[in-house]
């Protein structure tokens, strides 16, 4: 009988909690009016994050890939949305001024925001790039199911000593986003990272790829294999819309392979991730500074072509995750 008392009123309770928080949320948000007008209709939306944009790429190939990516979104049936943090406003989908602002800032000069650093950069009314993890959370709060980026963070080749563990995996754990990647970034332990991913629930497959083998961001095998595949947005929708059904709490991700003519040449990687990981521990580099260190070095080592092969494995990502969200929105109406 107590329960019968109780659990109405816990019901009701945690239904005011939620829509209280949620709306504090929108407090602090600044949806793009764009971006509003596509969600408002139910329209495809692709959510984009900005570590790329402040810590992953040079200026200008920043903003010049950020810029493409959504023209690439939009070519596709789908709206893209850049997601970053400006003056402590949560931003989604940015104009062309507030992209440049974040592009332009040197990387020890904004910060790269996870889940950690959300209340600090908005208590300062900082500005920042939203990692894989960060964008997750703002996504998923303005209920936009897909999300394109190069490659999730992971285990670093040290984790098992240093435990350096990307928070990306985490949130992939509690977060119901979809995330379109080329798997998990070539720098890091893929084999440790994906045993991660299945602890935390994470659903992984490849997307057209035909042995389950899951990419290395910039090459096209890691010698790992996932149990599934998706061949084509239909089959990538109906898993995300039985992820919703379930009411899973956790997100899937999608690694699709670089394009074949883009991939870069695995000894010429490896040798300079060898290289540039030593460089970063001589150096002292440490925790949250270390992926954009080794990303920066592993193109100076390659002379640019590391570079070449992350800028088209986003645009590809872009795509394959706008035909993914105009298929989940025409299939949900
Ligand atoms: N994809 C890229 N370049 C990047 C990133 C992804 O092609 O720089 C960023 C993402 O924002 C990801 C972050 O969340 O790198 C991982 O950082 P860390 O390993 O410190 O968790
Ligand atoms: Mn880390």
């Amino acid at each position: 009988m107590v329960l019968a008392i109780t659990s109405p009123f816990l019901h009701a309770c945690s239904k005011y909690v939620f829509r209280t928080s949620l709306r504090n949320f929108r407090t602090l948000v600044d949806v793009h009016p764009r971006v509003q007008r596509s969600l408002k209709q139910g329209k495809a939306v692709v959510a984009l994050e900005s570590t790329i944009i402040t810590h992953g790429m040079p200026y200008p190939q920043n903003i010049e890939t950020a810029q493409l990516v959504e023209q690439l979104v939009s070519d596709n049936g789908a709206l893209g949305a850049t997601i970053a943090i400006i003056d402590g406003r949560i931003k989604v989908g940015l104009t062309t001024e507030e992209m440049e602002k974040i592009a332009k800032k040197n990387r020890n000069e904004i910060m790269k925001i996870s889940r950690r650093d959300l209340p600090y950069l908005v208590a300062i009314k900082g500005s920042g790039g939203t990692t894989v993890a960060a964008t997750m959370i703002i996504a998923h709060m303005l209920g936009i199911d897909i999300f394109a980026t190069g490659g999730v963070g992971g285990v670093h080749r040290d984790g098992h000593v240093t435990l350096d563990i990307s928070a990306d995996l985490v949130e992939l754990g509690r977060t119901p986003v979809t995330v379109v990647s080329s798997g998990i970034k070539s720098i890091l332990d893929i084999p440790r990272t994906l045993e991660y991913l299945e602890t935390q629930g994470v659903c992984v497959a490849t997307y057209g790829v035909k042995d389950c083998a899951f990419p290395d961001f910039y090459t096209r095998n890691s010698g790992c294999k996932v149990p599934y595949n998706l061949n084509g947005p239909m089959e990538a929708a109906d898993l995300i819309k039985s992820l919703k059904e379930l009411n899973l709490k956790s997100g899937i991700l999608i690694g699709v392979p670089v394009p074949e003519q883009f991939a870069a040449n695995k000894e010429m990687i490896e040798a300079a991730i060898e290289q540039a990981t030593c460089e970063a521990k001589l150096q002292g580099i440490y925790g949250k500074q270390v992926t954009p260190y080794l990303l920066a070095a592993i193109a100076k080592i390659t002379q640019g072509k590391s570079l070449d092969a992350n800028i088209a494995l986003i645009k590809n990502n872009a795509t394959v995750a706008a035909q993914i969200s105009r298929e989940l929105s025409r299939s949900s109406k």
